[in-house]
């Protein structure tokens, strides 16, 4: 060590085989599943160490490499900051670099469980069907050979590898924000086994178990920043640090095919059926942040905990949780929904979380329908009015045309992002028309119900005549 550096984070991995593998290492993943899994291995034990993969770029390789695949997990209170070292990586893949060793390391015959975090576009599936979308240019490659490329080519060409060696299935634990997120994966990956084999796909239908999950805990990005925190506090440099709010929650369908960590010890919570969970999760908690993020984005606010400090949209948010959010929640025996929305609303103005706007605002066209088209479908079917998350829709429409309110480009992310701008135009009659044509992200119901055409064009001229402030006001 240089003088006058500090020192840096290392760690010598252990040699135990690994248990898992874990598809998209991104801070989610490691602030979440990964710290549950480590602590359910100190409780009760087991090789369950995690090799994790990243599916598109090497970045997080090269920083936790030197670091023994070590990492500091910096959980950000109101009141104060914690750090915990998270040893449970055992090495980190880059699939792009080298498919067939994730395929190796998928098919040894020691990996039980291979859990993913591939955000809601990583499933390659049509969002409004759920089905496998087999023009996706991931998929045509996918089925053009045998190295893949895509979160369900990996799985599917896995298994099949396991198969063929007479090593029984693993379980795959989908941990992502959609709903039903086992049955979504379990899907994809049979629609892609029937492309490449179909005595394949009559296997994995036997054999390989798909428990849906529900996960829950703030992880903004982390930022050059966060990097000198964690020096501060700790006295280490730390190249891949993650920042983590203190809540957390897992709600897992128990349903594993080869074991699992003992992930009761460590208060994941296992149920025969999470649906119920993850739709109160999904559309109070995401639908609210898209909705806090598409808004707060374009009335100036960088954060969500900015957002909430504003009094109106506060007000705002509270009022979609009490009269169109909860409403057309099914009442989740033991659970207060009332008391959910309080804490998700202190979780928010949580000021040392700095989650920004714009990140959520991502990928929309993958989102919304799962966490605010629903809500807005089944109100409408009961008669029930949603103005303000029809306000949202139309506040997401604006945010995809790429232009803020003054007129200044925002970085619009999102598979669709150039056909959405495509949209846009002068009349915002023929605007509505165009977005309500999107099959992909519409469903059916609102794309045919007048009523929710003439709702959404007085929301978008409401927010292009007076502005997202002035319009959440309203
Ligand atoms: C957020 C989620 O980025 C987003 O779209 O809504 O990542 C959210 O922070 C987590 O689901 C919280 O559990």
């Amino acid at each position: 060590m240089e003088a006058g550096l500090p020192a840096r984070l290392h760690h010598t991995a252990s040699a135990a085989p690994a248990g898992i593998v874990h598809l998209g290492l991104g801070a989610f993943f490691r602030a979440h599943g990964a710290i549950y899994v480590e602590q359910a291995m100190a409780a009760s034990g087991g090789d369950w160490g995690i090799i994790g993969v990243s599916l598109q770029s090497p970045g997080t390789r090269d920083r936790l490499a030197p670091q023994g695949w070590a990492y500091t997990a910096l959980e950000l209170g109101p009141e104060g900051e914690t750090a915990q070292v998270v040893t449970v990586l055992r090495d980190v893949l880059v699939a792009p670099e080298n498919p067939q060793a994730v395929l190796d390391a998928m098919a040894a015959p020691a990996v039980r469980i291979v859990s993913l975090t591939v955000t809601e576009k990583g499933y390659c599936h049509q969002p409004s069907t759920g089905r496998l979308n087999a023009d996706h240019p991931d998929i045509r490659h996918d089925l053009a050979g045998p190295l893949p490329k895509s979160a369900p080519g990996f799985l599917v060409r896995a298994l099949q590898a396991r198969r063929a060696a007479g090593v029984g299935p693993f379980t795959v634990l989908c941990c992502d924000n959609l709903p039903e997120n086992g049955r979504v994966v379990r899907g994809v990956v049979l629609d892609l086994a029937r492309l490449i084999d179909p005595d394949l796909a009559t296997w994995i239908e036997a054999n390989v178990a798909f428990p849906s999950t529900m996960v829950d805990r703030i992880v903004p990005a982390t930022t050059p920043d966060d990097l000198d925190r964690v020096k501060a506090l700790t006295g280490q440099r730390d190249e891949a640090p993650v920042m983590h709010e203190p809540f957390r929650q897992w709600v897992v369908e128990d349903r594993f095919c080869a074991g699992r960590p003992d992930l009761g010890a460590v208060g994941v919570q296992l149920v025969d059926d999470v649906t119920p969970f993850e739709h109160m999760k999904l559309r109070m908690l995401n639908g609210t942040h898209s909705s806090l993020a598409y808004l707060g984005y374009l009335a100036g606010h960088q954060t969500i905990a900015d957002t909430m400090a504003d009094p109106d949209m506060a007000q705002f948010v509270d009022r979609l949780w009490r009269s169109e959010i909860i409403p057309a929640l099914t009442p989740l025996p033991g659970t207060d929904l009332a008391a959910y929305a309080d804490a998700l609303a202190a979780r928010y103005a949580n000021p040392a979380i700095r989650h920004r706007t714009w990140q959520i605002a991502m990928d929309g066209s993958q989102k919304l329908p799962q966490r605010i088209l629903g809500t807005i479908a089944e109100g409408r079917a009961a008669g029930r009015p949603v103005p303000g998350l029809t306000l949202v829709m139309a506040a997401w429409m604006r945010y995809v045309s790429g232009r803020d309110e003054a007129g200044a480009a925002i970085e619009v992310k999102d598979p669709l992002a150039p056909q959405l701008a495509a949209l846009w135009h002068t009349d915002p009659v023929a605007t509505v028309d165009a977005f309500l044509a999107l099959a992909q992200v519409f469903p059916a119901s609102l794309r045919d119900d007048p009523g929710f055409r003439s709702d959404l064009v007085g929301a978008l001229n409401l927010l292009l005549g007076h502005g997202a402030r002035a319009a959440v006001r309203a």
